[in-house]
């Protein structure tokens, strides 16, 4: 026998719109699954309706690529403004998704990872270097993470070179992005009538896109001047530009259209930084407030990095306290709090009917802390991810990178670059935060701490 989705009361058209606080749509759709024990609840936003699953049993089930996949609706078919047909807002069955996946997948492999290691090296010494000359000061934290995670997707994809330490300013792309990132957040959350009533914010909108295109033109502009030949330092044509540029996709032989580049080059400059400086945050945040957990990490970090010396990309790959410290952040604090879905032909989930193109939006904050799949859930416990325990986990309560073909591209690349961050900053610093920060999410579509800051001190000082 069907069950009846459960959902809030709204008002007439207008559904649940009004009931959505603006600039912090994903804490309200927390508090609400709270109210549901069923795992799952419908909301009307904007004229649309979509249905919100976190029980692990209904997620395996929107995770069924055989009944769902991904099509692109709003937020993402706003955020296809700037980002095109870019490999995150492509749709499912579009062909140049395929060519793109296809040509850039050997940029991901672990080859490439040792490839790209003694740039992202060298952007983690700028962030420690920085952070030595001030010692102290109150840093902050999702700054400094974001000039990291710009600087290495830009230099190791691109052979560009933002120089965000260098500038007590962020770069100006920075401020586009994120002005465009909320604007697509806004816009999701509202009828387009309200949206044309406020025709300043359509002409700051165009204005942060545009600036983000002139970035990527002048990207693709350095290399195309530099000629493939000697591109870039560290792999040269075998990056995500040479790539783009040179290679055929080998299934079709076909080419990317240069349109399509551009909007893959502004796609990896977005999603191959704002998720892991997100990550990163997040996990110096749990670490202050787990000494038990900091003291751990200490250890590993000064038998596997007694010295001065730089961590080597091996070095790296055998860590294992820090990569738990990651995963578990990833379980607490996704950066990427949803991903949506989209029923092929009516379907069900658990007693649930679903009509055909029904929105799915898999709820990771809830899910992640779901008590039918996480013993202590709201504790933060880097030894559910010993080897032996991760077998005991309910195998879809875990998506931090979303789900199956439509899953992060970048997931080995994130977490190699995160690894390397943490390691440096915890062979070199001690960490304090004497102003006791407390959690305040700031959502641009993606989420991080806001105004998160802590204070570091060499652990062994130089003469
Ligand atoms: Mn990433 C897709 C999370 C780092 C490039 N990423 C996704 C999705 C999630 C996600 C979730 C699926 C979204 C959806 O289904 O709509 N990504 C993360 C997280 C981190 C991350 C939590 C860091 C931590 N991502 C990165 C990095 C890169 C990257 C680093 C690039 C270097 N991600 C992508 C791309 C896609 C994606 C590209 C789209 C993949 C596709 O659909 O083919």
């Amino acid at each position: 026998s069907m069950a009846r989705i459960p959902a809030p009361q709204g008002l007439p058209i207008l559904g649940n719109t009004l009931q959505i606080p603006s600039h912090a749509p994903i804490e309200h759709f927390v508090r609400v699954a709270g109210e549901y024990d069923e795992g799952i609840y419908r909301l009307d936003i904007a004229g649309r309706r979509i249905v919100l699953v976190y029980d692990p049993d209904l997620v395996a089930e929107a995770c069924d690529e055989t009944r769902f996949v991904k099509r692109i609706t709003p937020p993402l078919s706003i955020v296809r403004d700037f980002s095109g047909a870019g490999l995150f807002t492509a749709d499912h069955g579009d062909p140049l998704w395929g060519q793109a996946h296809r040509i850039l997948m050997p940029a991901f492999s672990q080859r490439s990872m040792k490839a790209y290691y003694p740039q992202m090296l060298e952007v983690a010494e700028r962030l420690v270097a920085s952070w030595s000359a001030r010692q102290g000061q109150d840093l902050p934290v999702a700054d400094d993470m974001t000039r990291l995670t710009l600087d290495v997707i830009s230099l190791t994809g691109f052979g560009y070179r933002f120089g965000s330490f260098d500038t007590p300013e962020l770069h100006p792309f920075l401020r586009a992005m994120g002005g465009a990132l909320t604007e697509a957040m806004l816009r999701n959350q509202q009828l387009p009538l309200v949206t044309r009533l406020q025709p300043w914010r359509e002409e700051s909108y165009r204005r942060d896109i545009a600036t983000m295109r002139e970035l990527v033109d002048d990207v693709i502009r350095r290399r195309r001047a530099e000629g493939a030949a000697d591109a870039g330092a560290g792999g040269g044509a075998k990056d995500l530009l040479g790539l783009m540029l040179e290679a055929a996709d080998p299934r079709t032989g076909a080419r990317l259209p240069d349109d399509n580049i551009r909007d893959q080059v502004l796609t990896f400059l977005i999603a191959g930084h704002e998720t892991t400086s997100g990550l990163l945050s997040f996990a110096l945040y749990n670490l202050l407030r787990e000494p038990h957990t900091l003291a751990r990490a200490y250890e590993e970090v000064d038998r596997l990095l007694p010295g001065d010396e730089p961590p080597t990309y091996e070095t790296i790959m055998k860590l294992d306290v820090i990569p738990r410290i990651l995963e578990e952040t990833l379980r607490v604090w996704s950066p990427i709090p949803a991903f949506g879905v989209n029923a092929v032909a009516p379907t069900t989930i658990g007693d649930y009917p679903i009509d055909a193109g029904q929105t799915m939006v898999v709820l990771l904050p809830v899910l992640h802390r779901h008590p039918k799949a996480w013993e202590r859930p709201d504790e933060f416990d880097i030894d559910r991810w010993l080897p032996e325990r991760r077998a005991e986990h309910h195998p879809a309560a875990y998506k931090p990178f979303g789900n199956g073909e439509r899953a992060c591209i970048g997931r080995q690349f994130a977490l190699t670059e995160a690894r390397l961050a943490l390691a440096m900053i915890l062979q070199r610093f001690a960490l304090s935060d004497p102003d006791a920060y407390k959690m305040k999410i700031k959502q641009t579509l993606t989420l991080k701490p806001e105004g998160f800051t802590l204070r570091v001190r060499e652990r062994r000082p130089h003469e």
